[in-house]
């Protein structure tokens, strides 16, 4: 199954059978002071380094989330997309809990978008469904509902199973979704991770569909996050997450050697000329 990304005019194709595409996480607030406080004056100033330097480190596709206390995202995501777009030719995948902003990213946003995201609540899916459908956007699916987070593989596959059928019923295809398995801090519960991976290698076998997973989740609160997450990622990695969400510059090598390893690097020759290029920046 292939789920198609485009840039101004790149294409990216995620699927089983081509090598892990990574999804650039650091064009985000979240836990960057200097950034957020930007962000909170309007000023996008960093954004444009920002994404060339995750494509520089092998990115394939940029998240963009500019959500921070007091932001008005419907303005800034169109204006942080553009910038990104005008910078690298990459595809966008458009962070925001806003179906607004997401709305208003989508309208400026060249070639083929990843929305990041819907879930399984009942308003969420009236809302973000139609503007899937509407930009022939693909869409990450979270695999919660309005009765939360499930504790279970089973029942995250069951949520996962309800999204597509309300996705089929705006026309949108199996191909078209990335499910989210949902990475949580182990810090704060130890079987968190083991149900995350389960659950993706069930919706990975049931379902046949890629999946994503924002792997640097599960690391917050412990030592040596890095490795935490690079962990993560070579067991999300073998399950069938073959779009992280991540950062470039700290896992580019390690999304390398799991592309090696899983059989999607002949020669090793990604692997080599990853490891040169970080030696080059040395
Ligand atoms: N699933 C989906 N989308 C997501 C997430 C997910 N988007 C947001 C998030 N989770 C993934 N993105 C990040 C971005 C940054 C960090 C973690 C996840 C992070 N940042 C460092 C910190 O907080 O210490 C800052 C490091 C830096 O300077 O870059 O941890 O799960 N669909």
């Amino acid at each position: 199954m292939q789920t198609i990304l485009k840039g101004t005019s790149t294409e990216v194709i995620i699927s089983p059978e081509t090598p892990i595409v990574m999804i650039g996480e650091r064009i985000n607030p979240t836990g960057r002071k200097v950034f957020s406080a930007e962000v909170q004056n309007g000023d996008l100033s960093r954004v444009a380094a920002d994404a060339q330097s995750q494509a520089d480190a092998g990115a394939m596709v940029l998240d963009v989330n500019v959500g921070a206390a007091g932001v008005d995202e419907v303005a800034l995501l169109p204006e942080a997309i553009r910038i990104v777009q005008d910078t690298v030719d990459l595809p966008i995948c458009i962070d925001s809990a806003n179906p607004a902003a997401l709305a208003a990213g989508l309208k400026v946003c060249q070639g083929r978008a990843l929305i990041n995201s819907v879930n399984g609540e009942t308003g969420k899916l009236a809302a973000v469904l139609p503007l899937a459908a509407e930009y022939g956007a693909a869409l990450i699916a979270l695999v919660m509902d309005d009765s939360g987070i499930p504790q279970t593989p089973g029942d995250r596959l069951g949520v996962a199973e309800n999204i597509l059928e309300a996705a089929q019923g705006y026309g949108i295809q199996a191909q078209d979704l990335l499910f989210d398995p949902l990475v949580m801090a182990v810090s704060a519960d130890h079987k968190a991770g083991t149900v995350t991976i389960e659950t993706a290698r069930r919706i990975h076998e049931s379902l046949g569909c890629n999946l994503t997973a924002g792997a640097s989740n599960g690391s917050h609160g412990m030592p040596e996050r890095e490795l935490l997450n690079t962990v993560m990622l070579t067991l999300l990695g073998q399950v069938g997450v073959n779009a992280p969400i991540c950062n470039p510059l700290k896992n580019g090598l390690a999304i390398r050697g799991i592309n090696l390893i899983l059989g999607h690097d002949e020669w090793g020759m990604g692997y080599i000329s990853a490891y040169r290029a970080a030696q080059k920046n040395k």
